[in-house]
């Protein structure tokens, strides 16, 4: 690994590796970063600007917009239109397809993302972030569509995300394990920090809203009790891990190893988190880490969306830990 490896020149030398590549790629996924370090900024300056309300509307989850998201959905949309290499956009603060007039008809890629996840801790200091998914579009010969975000997350192109926190980071996948880099703000560029992020075999944390858990299923509350019960032969009990944001719980996770749940219940029967852009792309790097990541029942990698906004459970972490949900999940069904 080189010292100071930037995020393009990595890019590009990852680009050299494919024979057809274009560079197109490599474009989008550059321009992500740039759009990344400008949200970075915002997040870091959003408290002087008095950017921490709501602007009064609502999105399609029918959630109270806040003006950060907004910005942040903005940021995106204008660095991505100007980079010009995608046909279509989704965002999660947006009711519809973003068709900008900068999109090619000829791009190869589509690119779904939720521009600010978690914005609601950004007033108490909590990591906060970016997450995308990146898909080819089925057909290349023709324009892109709404069917070229309906792809399951084992077809991804590239996913990723970025931290918002004590330092600002950017972690992605092509397909060929998951890199890590660290912006250096002195110099306005992010530097490779982590060549190759391996989730550990096992982990001793679980990430879930305990105060929840009246609504849960019954698997997910009896898992969870063992994870709480004193056991040596298991090595229970776990720590319990949770800031409410999911991109720190599950960095810090990736890392660290162990098992974040955000499973459909009582009050989500379909699921709280986001399917396209936060569970996919989450899941790509999970699987691409070493770890694997569900719905709650279906392996996340063989999900393919019916709607780009729609909902699904979360559950995502290291292979013993899912593996031991999911005897317990049989056991529990015989
Ligand atoms: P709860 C933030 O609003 C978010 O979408 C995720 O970032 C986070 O993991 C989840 O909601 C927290 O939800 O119900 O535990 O407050």
């Amino acid at each position: 690994m080189f010292k100071h490896q930037t995020l393009s020149s990595f890019i590009r030398a990852e680009e050299r590796l494919y024979q057809a590549a274009t560079g197109e790629f490599s474009e989008l996924l550059s321009s992500i970063g740039l759009a990344v370090k400008m949200i970075a900024q915002l997040v870091a300056t959003a408290g002087f600007k008095g950017l921490h309300g709501y602007t009064g509307a609502t999105n399609v989850q029918g959630e109270a917009v806040r003006q950060l998201d907004m910005e942040a959905d903005q940021i995106l949309v204008d660095t991505l239109s100007a980079s010009g290499y995608f046909g279509l956009l989704v965002s999660e603060e947006r009711d519809s397809i973003i068709a900008t007039e900068f999109g090619r008809s000829d791009a190869k890629y589509v690119l779904a993302f939720d521009p600010l996840d978690g914005s609601t801790n950004i007033g108490s200091n909590i990591p906060v972030g970016t997450i995308f998914s990146i898909f080819r579009k089925r057909d290349p010969s023709r324009p892109a569509n709404y069917d070229d975000f309906l792809q399951p997350a084992g077809d991804l192109a590239a996913a990723g995300y970025s931290v918002y926190g004590a330092k600002t980071s950017f972690v992605y996948s092509v397909g060929r394990g998951v890199h890590g880099f660290t912006l250096d703000p002195t110099i306005g560029e992010f530097l490779l920090t982590e060549q190759e992020i391996v989730t550990p075999e096992r982990g001793a944390l679980y990430s879930v809203n305990e105060g929840y858990s009246s609504y849960w299923p019954a698997d997910i509350a009896d898992f969870v009790s063992l994870l709480k019960k004193q056991d040596p032969t298991r090595k229970t009990p776990y720590s319990a891990r949770y800031v409410g944001s999911l991109i720190a719980d599950f960095d810090r996770n990736l890392r660290r190893g162990g098992i974040f749940l955000y499973p459909t219940d009582a009050r989500y029967p379909k699921g709280k988190l986001r399917l396209l852009y936060e569970c996919m792309p989450l899941a790509f790097i999970t699987a691409e880490a070493g770890g694997k990541a569900t719905d709650g029942i279906r392996n996340l990698l063989e999900v393919r969306p019916d709607d780009i906004h729609q909902r699904s459970g979360f559950i995502a972490g290291s292979r013993y830990e899912m593996d031991w949900f999911e005897e317990l999940r049989a056991r529990k069904s015989s």
